[in-house]
């Protein structure tokens, strides 16, 4: 633990999570400045030209937007602290990008769909709840503190959600498929919670 503090760059927990911070700081989390980047696989390549969006499965019309259409719908900015289940939370992370509600209002949701599964360009897939999504700071993000975002972290385009555990926010998102009840993604096939919400410590576990 000591060594994962230390290669984090952790903040020392007592003082991170006291005082002001106490009610900022979900349990059991701790806070890094640093930015880890925490990926299954390797780095999926997808040039601008190459990358798109499908959504697909419960819709009034399916859809595949390019980057092109992505920039045409507005744009917004959600500056919000991320918690991943591993246990470290970084403040004030600044996303740039499109709200996942203007996106689907291109292909409208069909009234049974109430949870999507996210599919992303290196295999990844994890499972969301609509309303979740709906959420004003819910981004598909393109841009990380003003820049565009990097491959690491998820660019050319990655879903950000920021009110679960980041394990939700997948990287290198390619589409969207909205389905009639819930499924479990990559992680949640392996025991991860089916919702992720950090204030509830919903880390493991929940059946399906
Ligand atoms: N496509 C994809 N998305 C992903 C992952 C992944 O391996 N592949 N890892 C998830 C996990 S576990 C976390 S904590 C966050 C980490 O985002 P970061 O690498 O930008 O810190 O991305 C999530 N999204
Ligand atoms: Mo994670």
């Amino acid at each position: 633990m000591d060594l994962m503090r230390k290669a984090l760059n952790l903040t020392n927990p007592s003082l991170a999570n006291s005082g002001a911070n106490a009610a900022r700081v979900p349990p059991h989390q701790i806070v890094t400045d640093k930015f880890p980047v925490m990926t299954i696989g390797g780095v999926p390549d997808v040039p601008l030209d190459v990358w798109r969006l499908r959504l697909v499965g419960l819709v009034e019309r399916e859809a595949e937007l390019d980057w092109e259409a992505l920039n045409a719908l507005p744009q917004a900015q959600e500056t919000r602290d991320f918690h991943c289940v591993t246990q470290w939370s970084k403040f004030d992370v600044e996303w740039g990008g499109v709200r996942a509600s203007d996106v689907f209002g291109v292909c409208s949701p069909k009234p049974e769909a109430t949870h999507v599964m996210l599919h992303c360009y290196d295999g990844y897939t994890t499972n969301v709840d609509l309303e979740r999504l709906q959420a004003d700071d819910v981004l598909f993000a393109h841009t990380l503190a003003g820049a565009p975002l990097d491959r690491d972290h998820g660019g050319p385009v990655r879903l950000v959600v920021p009110s679960v555990y980041g394990w939700k926010s997948a990287k290198w998102v390619g589409a969207v498929e909205f389905m009639a009840g819930d499924r479990p993604g990559f992680w949640e096939q392996r025991g991860y919670h089916m919702r992720g919400d950090y204030w509830k410590e919903e880390r493991f576990g929940s059946p399906f």
